[in-house]
């Protein structure tokens, strides 16, 4: 945790993941429910469509005062006046970025290796996606499946924020938290959820619990 990071709830959403729900709806009631970042992850619109459904997003989560964290779009990001941007291992890497992009003021990092712990692209994030730390149907091209022990051992080596995401709901919240993690990200236990609002307080009641 720290200044840049100070969040718990991460949610991850995209308009497949809704269900039908439109996104902005699903993204108040999760925010009402607990959820205090969100990221907006498009992996097959157009920059265009992007950009649209970012800036739309936008007015809900400035009345919440909710940052939007886009993923991997760093055109998008910077015109849709993000607070920052997610990066994969296989993206634009994070030294990258902050040349391109000098105002971002949250960058997020994907760790699927060990071995990027202990590099540049690390040392100039401001929190780490430890991903995936259990299996999920809702990224199936993964390396590391991390686990509770993995998540410990990264902890052992890093003092940047944790971010846990893989199958993350409100029956494994607690210990992973315990398991040394600073904030959850969810996709579908949230997005999917018939009451998004009821399932993310649920996440967040057990985040709570293990602080
Ligand atoms: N990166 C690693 S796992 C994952 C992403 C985007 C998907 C997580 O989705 P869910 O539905 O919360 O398991
Ligand atoms: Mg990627």
């Amino acid at each position: 945790m720290n200044n840049v990071f100070p969040y718990r709830l991460y949610l991850v959403i995209s308009e497949d993941a809704c269900n039908g729900q439109p996104l902005n709806k699903v993204a108040e009631m999760a925010i009402l429910g607990g959820v205090d970042i969100i990221q907006l992850r498009e992996k097959f619109d157009t920059s265009e469509v992007f950009l649209k459904k970012a800036m739309s997003l936008q007015e809900v989560l400035y009345k919440y005062n909710v940052p939007l964290i886009i993923n991997d779009n760093l055109d998008v990001a910077r015109r849709s006046k993000a607070y920052g941007i997610h990066v994969g291992n296989s993206d634009l890497p994070p030294t990258v970025i902050r040349e391109g992009w000098p105002e971002c003021q949250c960058l997020g990092y994907s760790i699927e290796y060990l071995k990027q712990l202990i590099s540049k692209e690390t040392l100039v994030s401001d929190y780490l996606g430890i991903s995936p730390i259990f299996d999920t149907l809702t990224k199936r091209d993964t390396v590391t499946q991390w686990g509770l022990a993995g998540l410990r051992q990264i902890r052992g080596i890093t003092d940047k924020p944790l971010v846990a995401i893989g199958n993350m709901n409100a029956q494994n919240a607690y210990d992973v938290m315990k398991a040394g993690a600073d904030c959850l990200a969810v996709v579908s236990a949230i997005c999917g959820a018939a009451d998004p609002e009821k399932a993310a307080g649920e996440i967040r009641g057990n985040i709570e619990r293990a602080l």
